[in-house]
């Protein structure tokens, strides 16, 4: 289904007025007000192919209707929430599940659907019908030297296909790790693991990137190989230049302080990027800003900070992607969700009093450091997202049209109410 811009064009008309009230005032709030707006209208998300189906828990799926069946359908999703929203301008495709059959016709769907191609993903913590060795007990990391190689040429082949469709990252994310004491030789592991990926770095196009993700646990609850951002920037620090460390949110030990981690990175030239979703607990992959608008908002503070100081595009030089489903909520209303919260973070940050900030930490002002941040966090900034989605032709209110205009139902019709998008 393809969403007509005069739909989206009535639906503004109908909200402008109360819209320009909000604006107004916000206007009259926030001293560089008009740079945010342009800066909101620049940013991209890259959307996850694998969030656009309902997600599962270990105990069970409860699949929505009219998931998306194909990388086709998948593509269509993302286009749906791009001309909503105009902020996801990308799909982050993951190989197996996303195997293009004809690059041609699938980059001029995307391009139809003013989509790029984001970071492509492997996966080597699922064993794929064809493939020879298990991933049992890893893979980059593994004791045998064959199911190594297997991994790597698997990496290998999902760069390929990226190339193919104009994606410029790869993201390994490595499920390698240990459930008990002594089973694995750490530095043999860590060793494996270096090793495997200068293979997988010697096979990158000069232009292209490679992020490291890491995470503490799960699904090895003893160790896990790259599990944390000091051991991801071991890695990408041997690796080279192209090699950086991705941050997902859900990926940390409980109170992590994440907004000094994204600082430190990037003061380091080693910040890739991020997979965004909220967490409680775990990695539990909820709704970004869900539960924890004000670390977002901080997270958000030191970026900006730290880009603008190192004459860094916020647009472009790090990835910004989701990484979040779960087994509630209609997907698309989810990522349009997160696709929101992220934006609000990030306009807040740039309407950060940055002068009068550094001022306060010069002189230890402590209290005035927490009043210049919260102010910014506790302004209503929703009119600036609001205002960037009008004036690049999409919806004031997103989740709102979506509903009104009965998507998900018109989905459903055309693809089944019993559909399961190929991911976890
Ligand atoms: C897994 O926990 C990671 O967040 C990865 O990014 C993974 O590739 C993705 O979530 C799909 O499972
Ligand atoms: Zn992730
Ligand atoms: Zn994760
Ligand atoms: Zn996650």
């Amino acid at each position: 289904m393809l969403l007509d811009s005069y739909k989206i064009a009535a639906h503004n008309d109908d909200l402008l007025k109360s819209h320009s009230n909000k604006l107004n005032f916000t206007l009259s709030e926030i001293a560089n007000a008009e740079a945010i707006i342009q800066k909101l209208i620049d940013f991209q998300i890259a959307i996850p192919s694998w969030a656009l189906g309902t997600g599962g828990t270990r105990f069970g799926r409860f699949a929505g209707g009219g998931e998306p069946r194909s990388l086709e359908e998948k593509i269509e999703d993302v286009g749906l929430l791009h001309a909503l929203n105009n902020a996801s301008g990308a799909i982050s495709l993951h190989i197996p599940w996303d195997i293009p059959q004809n690059y041609n016709e699938i980059k001029a769907l995307a391009a139809q659907h003013n989509l790029k191609f984001d970071a492509v993903n492997s996966n080597t913590f699922q064993d794929q019908a064809d493939s020879k060795y298990s991933y049992r007990y890893g893979s980059l990391q593994n004791v045998n030297k064959a199911i190594r190689k297997q991994a790597v040429d698997h990496n290998i082949e999902v760069i390929k296909h990226g190339i193919e469709l104009g994606s410029d990252s790869l993201t390994v994310w490595l499920a390698d790790g240990s459930n008990f004491p002594g089973q694995l030789n750490f530095r043999n592991a860590y060793e494996n693991t270096l090793e495997s990926l200068q293979e997988i770095y010697e096979a990158l196009p000069a232009d292209w990137k490679l992020f490291l993700e890491y995470k503490s646990a799960e699904p090895n609850f003893y160790s896990t190989t790259v599990a944390d951002w000091g051991q991801s920037y071991s890695y990408v620090q041997k690796l080279g230049d192209k090699a950086k460390t991705l941050v997902d949110l859900g990926h940390h030990l409980p109170n992590a302080n994440i907004e000094q981690i994204v600082s430190l990175l990037l003061m380091e030239n080693k910040l890739g990027g991020f997979h965004f979703n909220d967490s409680k607990y775990g990695d539990d992959d909820l709704t970004a800003g869900a539960l924890k608008p004000y670390q977002l908002f901080l997270i958000f503070n030191e970026l900006v900070e730290g880009m603008d100081t190192r004459g860094m595009n916020h647009a472009k030089d790090l990835g910004w992607m989701i990484d979040a489903s779960h087994n509630i909520k209609d997907p698309l209303e989810d990522l349009l969700q997160s696709v929101e919260a992220i934006m609000i973070a990030y306009a807040q940050a740039l309407s950060v009093d940055r002068k009068a900030l550094v001022q306060a930490q010069a002189e230890n002002d402590v209290v005035r450091a927490q009043e210049i941040l919260q102010n910014a966090f506790r302004t209503d900034v929703r009119a600036l997202v609001a205002e960037a989605r009008l004036r690049s032709g999409a919806a004031l209110r997103p989740v709102e049209l979506y509903r009104q205009l009965n998507v998900r139902k018109e989905l459903i019709g055309e693809r089944g109410l019993k559909t399961m998008a190929t991911g976890l």
